[in-house]
């Protein structure tokens, strides 16, 4: 099922689209945001040297660190009057990524997620449980919108209270599911607890799981275990939220929505495109935002592109689900977390050092963060009433700052062992107690 003909449109038509597309969004940059005037400049670009997508490659990139320069609002191409909603980036402190969306922006948001819901087969006899958090993450909400746009049912359970959740979507008849893999497996647990017949008790048939690196072990036992179609859905704030690209049911590959956000694969190092079925740096221009136009976004996720039309009849280019990042942004639980923000945190901490360490393993299905801080000379180790609440307050400020939940231990000075070069800040055990199946 095919939400809009677009997605199965001609090389040479959506080429075309896509060109003019480019031709607008540039001059409205150039025109109204200086930091876009420089960049040209810097560059010796002007926007009429840019005739077709082809010449993409000639316009300068953009980075997170651009957004939080300009934070909050300062590379909107509206007045704030034309802003209907914010959203910002998830797990950011005192300055996250914000983004801005005016009537037509909101208007193309409900259009891809439509198309992401007609993959995976929603109508209006369903209904979405959608287990997406609801707030300033883009996640809960354009779940939502999109469910409501093919005239789905939606119940906005957003995050958390499991095993409510799974009664819910027994008694609701949900049957589609919306969350994060990890959640969903997590939901699974919960349900395998309370000894339930997945088969009789539920009525799902297909999920829609993204936000968060998942191997194809784990997608394939949510799969399983739920008994529905795997859908997975990619996006980000900067570009649009959930709804940048989504795979159906013929193919593992995500299809790009195009004709909207236009895919290159750079080299991360030297920043040169690469040929389709090379791995490298996924990099989107926006191609329709009014708000919040973005050139060439780096988004750090690592993966590749293909342009062989799909059996389901789209012909829009499709990524590889991400296979890593190319910065050392984690993901734990579906919130975006930078070690520097754990740094801030701990330095904002009296007694502390900023010798620590990261690590990330899984527990059950969901991640686990402990956070090894050693604590400065001047603290007592044997004082335990200090030491337990010198830990609940970072975990606490960890939890409001950041919004993750981690197992803070404090450890006597340079117990944390010294690298020669780089520090290691994170040790990531996720991958390699993955189970195989
Ligand atoms: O995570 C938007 C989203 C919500 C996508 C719900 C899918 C479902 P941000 O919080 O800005 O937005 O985080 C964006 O999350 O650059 C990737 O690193 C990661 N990410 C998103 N989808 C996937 C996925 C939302 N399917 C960052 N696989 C991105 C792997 C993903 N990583």
């Amino acid at each position: 099922m095919v939400w809009n003909k677009i997605e199965c449109s001609s090389k040479e038509e959506l080429k075309s689209l896509q060109s003019a597309r480019l031709k607008e969004t540039v001059e409205r940059v150039y025109n109204l945001t200086p930091f876009y005037k420089d960049k040209f400049s810097e560059l010796n670009i002007r926007p009429e040297d840019i005739t077709s997508i082809d010449d993409i490659s000639k316009l300068p990139f953009t980075k997170k660190q651009d957004l939080r320069d300009h934070y909050p609002f300062g590379l909107f191409t509206v007045p704030m009057s034309q802003i209907e909603r914010i959203h910002s980036s998830s797990g950011t402190t005192g300055k996250p990524t914000v983004v801005g969306y005016t009537k037509q922006d909101m208007d193309i948001w409900d259009e891809v997620m439509a198309r992401v819901y007609k993959m995976a087969g929603a109508t209006q006899k369903d209904i979405v449980h959608n287990a997406y958090g609801y707030g300033l993450f883009t996640g809960g909400l354009g779940l939502h919108n999109g469910a409501a746009k093919v005239g789905a049912t939606v119940v906005p359970s957003s995050g958390g209270f499991t095993d409510r959740q799974v009664m819910l979507m027994k008694d609701f008849g949900a049957t589609i599911l919306a969350s994060t893999p990890s959640f969903a497996l997590h939901m699974a647990e919960s349900a395998v607890k309370s000894s339930t017949n997945f088969k009789n008790d539920f009525k799902l048939k297909a999920g829609i799981f993204g936000a968060e690196p998942t191997s194809k072990g784990l997608k394939e036992e949510i799969s399983k275990v739920w008994g529905i179609d795997y859908h997975e859905i990619y996006g980000l704030s900067e570009i649009i939220g959930p709804g940048v690209s989504c795979s159906c049911k013929h193919s593992e590959l995500l299809h790009v929505f195009e004709d909207h956000f236009y895919p290159e694969i750079i080299d991360s190092q030297t920043g040169e495109q690469l040929p389709d079925g090379e791995r490298g740096e996924l990099v989107i221009t926006t191609l329709t935002k009014q708000a919040l136009p973005i050139i060439r976004y780096r988004t750090g996720d690592i993966s590749s592109l293909t342009r062989i039309p799909c059996k389901c009849g789209r012909t829009i280019a499709r990524m590889e689900s991400v296979v890593g990042r190319s910065d050392d942004m984690m993901i734990i639980n579906g919130v975006n977390v930078y070690p520097s923000q754990v740094e801030h945190v701990i330095s904002q901490t009296e007694g502390l050092t900023l010798n620590y360490q990261i690590i990330i393993d899984k527990k059950g299905h969901l991640d686990k963060l402990d956070i090894l801080v050693e604590v400065s000379d001047s603290i007592m180790m044997d004082s335990v009433g200090e030491m337990e609440n010198l830990k609940k307050c970072i975990q606490h400020n960890l939890l409001n700052n950041l919004y993750i939940k981690a197992n803070v231990k404090l450890v006597e000075p340079r117990r944390i062992e010294r690298s020669v070069g780089k520090a290691i800040r994170i040790v990531d055990k996720r991958k390699e107690n993955e189970v195989c199946h």
